[in-house]
């Protein structure tokens, strides 16, 4: 492992809000009086009724109860859009950038954006949504898509924001899980040059059981491409707002009022609707924003993640209009139409502050230098990190080849639960070492326990644990408050257990080392085991499957799927591909199994447990195949033999 320690460059620091003591200070005031601390930084917000108190938390099991700043009233929107105007009305909010180069791209000013929003805010007021409903949104990355969160906000709907790249069943279990009322989608979406057909989507979804509670579906026309609208329920987006006035008298908020559901994968089960509020996380996405990033008036934040995560959410939303920031919004992908373009489109927009993923830098990485090389980035001074561990070698090249050795680079630690960023360097303040998302973020009580939750210290290996409550912290699983407490708060008692392994040194650097439970992540994306192994369960051939992750040069971590067949089902290559392309269908492209191996039985103890550990590191083998060694003691299976066929099996990665 690369312990280089990498120094802030010097002219970076120079220009720096935070240095080095500023980050020691006010890191350890933080934690000293965590009261005056937050409720100076909510104080950045706009409140149309101030709190008297920021922290009313104990993760205590006898008084649990998270509330920040909880007797305060704010809105949200007004906070990302009415509060810029006086100063900011013809600064860009938001740049588009179109899957095509050749579209030219939309630049939209705050002022532009604050009439968009209350257009959808009045309109979704007249089509009966209230303070509370659930809205669906199924978009593309277009700028509708943020105008629809903002206007949900505005009026005091919960959005529940669903990837473009789910299937019809993963939107038809999240609508009825939190029962929307509305949808608002598109025609179709537009990736690397492939449409992506939202509305059929939709229309597929809305035909599955559980989805009565949604009235209407609000359709963007996007690609142009024809779609059939099913009257009354479905509604042109265009014609809708155009009839609406551009001002709209937003309601404030109480501070602790739910601001969005998203769902995201957890160990077992289907996926759970974190919630965030309204007070708390906005205050986290944008102050984490402004510190992390080393925010300036005239940045051009880019952070290319899409808005049906979290990251898109924090920081292509909320965290840069909260801050009156310049967000890009990049409608495709990194690859199209070449390896260039993400890098065309930093000069292109002159962008100062980007931000990806590691599975991104590791695909470009493996196309060499030169698409890199054909554009000049003198615009970009920093550089960001966020999703999964990045590997020393992809964090060297990103610094060398993207960054030249001027930009630092901020590897981002942080969950869909935690709202916003919690570990990371503060790139003004603190030298990097290549792989490790370095130092707790102001309020943040990272540690590490053993197994029993005995809390380590110094130089030591544990699981990632968080001691006290910061404000952009998720309040409940929707609908399911015992299974938050369960999922969180019943590992270790009286801290919020993270999922994450990890590794501390000697200079108290933190090291994630990936998931300790059974959600794996691909390409930065959560998947749960469970999910896929419920997809391929199914499926009429398959009796059984166990799902496991495996090392996957780009993707970070790939799927790897063992699946026992029904008696009398010939296991050939075509069905392989069938349960595949099932799973595709079932969840999403993102679920997709990267390998696929018959196995006739699965390792079981006699009370029937299947034993991952060994389906993990047959799976985990290398080309030189499977140290028996390492597979650990067998004998407590009911049959020790399946795992002689299993290796003997095995697919080649
Ligand atoms: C923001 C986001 C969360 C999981 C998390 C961890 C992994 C995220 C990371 C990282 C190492 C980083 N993760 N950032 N691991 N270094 N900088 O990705 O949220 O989709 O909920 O995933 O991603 O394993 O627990 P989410």
């Amino acid at each position: 492992m690369s312990e280089r320690i990498v120094p802030v460059p010097p002219a970076f620091e120079a220009t720096a809000a935070i240095r080095r003591a500023d980050y020691e200070r006010d890191y350890a005031e933080s934690l000293r009086d965590p009261e005056a601390y937050w409720s100076k930084v909510g104080r950045r917000l706009q409140w149309s009724k101030p709190y008297t108190r920021a922290k009313d938390t104990s993760f205590d099991p006898e008084d649990f109860h998270i509330r920040w700043f909880a007797d305060g009233e704010l809105n949200v929107a007004v906070n990302c859009l009415d509060r810029h105007l006086a100063e900011r009305g013809d600064k860009v909010a938001i740049v588009w950038e179109a899957d095509d180069p050749a579209t030219a791209p939309r630049r939209i000013t705050y002022r532009e954006l604050h009439a968009m929003v209350c257009r959808l805010a009045n309109a979704l007021g007249q089509l009966g949504v209230v303070k509370g409903d659930r809205v669906t949104i199924y978009l593309p990355m277009i700028p509708e898509a943020a105008v629809a969160m903002l206007a949900c906000a505005r009026i005091g709907a919960i959005h529940s924001v669903v990837f473009g790249g789910f299937s019809a069943d993963s939107i038809a279990n999240r609508i009825a899980d939190c029962t929307s009322k509305l949808v608002i989608t598109a025609d179709e979406g537009l990736r690397g040059g492939k449409t992506i057909p939202l509305k059929a989507n939709v229309d597929e979804a809305l035909g599955k059981p559980g989805t009565n509670s949604v009235e209407t579906v609000l359709v963007v026309r996007h690609t142009g491409g024809g779609v059939p609208m099913q009257m009354p329920r479905d509604r042109w987006y265009d014609a809708v707002v155009e009839a609406q006035p551009a001002t709209h008298e937003a309601r404030p908020m109480n501070a602790e009022d739910p601001l969005f559901i998203l769902y995201t994968s957890g160990s077992t089960g289907k996926p759970k609707g974190v919630l965030h509020t309204s007070g708390g996380y906005l205050a986290w996405a944008a102050y984490t924003h402004e510190c992390v990033f080393d925010l300036k008036e005239n940045d051009i934040f880019w952070c290319t993640a899409d808005v049906g995560w979290v990251t898109g959410h924090s920081y292509v939303v909320y965290g840069p209009l909260a801050n009156g920031a310049t967000s890009v919004m990049f409608e495709g992908v990194p690859t199209y139409p070449d390896p260039g373009r993400f890098w065309e489109v930093c000069d292109r927009h002159q962008v100062t502050i980007f931000y990806t993923a590691p599975t991104a830098i590791r695909a470009l990485m493996r196309e060499g230098d030169a698409p890199v090389k054909r554009s000049r980035r003198d615009s970009i001074r920093l550089l960001g990190s966020v999703g999964e561990p990045i590997n020393p070698e992809a964090w060297e090249w990103y610094n060398r080849v993207v960054g030249e050795e001027r930009c630092p680079i901020v590897d981002t630690w942080w969950q869909t639960e935690t709202g916003g960023i919690l570990i990371s360097p503060l790139p003004g303040a603190i030298a990097t070492k290549p792989g490790s998302a370095t130092l707790p973020f102001f309020g943040v009580q990272p540690a590490l326990v053993d197994a029993e939750g005995h809390v380590l210290e110094g130089a030591t290996e544990g699981n990632l644990v968080l001691r006290d409550s910061w404000p952009g912290q998720m309040r409940t699983v929707y609908g399911d408050h015992q299974r938050f407490i369960d999922t969180y708060f019943k590992t270790y008692p009286g801290m919020y257990f993270t999922g994450d392994g990890c590794r501390r040194d000697a200079d108290g650097y933190y090291w994630i080392t990936g998931r300790v439970d059974d959600v794996i992540n691909v390409s930065g994306h959560r998947m749960g085991t469970a999910e896929v192994e419920s997809a391929l369960v199914a499926h009429p051939a398959v009796a059984e499957a166990a799902v496991v992750g495996a090392p996957h040069d780009i993707k970070g971590q790939g799927i790897y799927a063992y699946v026992t067949l029904k008696e009398g089902v010939e296991a050939d290559d075509s069905l392989r591909k069938e349960l595949i392309a099932h799973v595709r269908h079932e969840i999403g492209p993102i679920a997709a199994p990267d390998w696929l191996q018959w196995a006739p039985g699965l390792p079981k103890t006699r009370s029937g447990k299947i034993m991952r550990r060994i389906l993990r590191k047959i799976a985990e083998a290398g080309p030189e195949g499977v140290d028996r060694g390492t597979l650990g003691d067998t004998s407590t299976l009911a049959d020790p033999a399946v795992v002689d066929s299993l290796v003997r099996e095995r697919q080649h990665r």
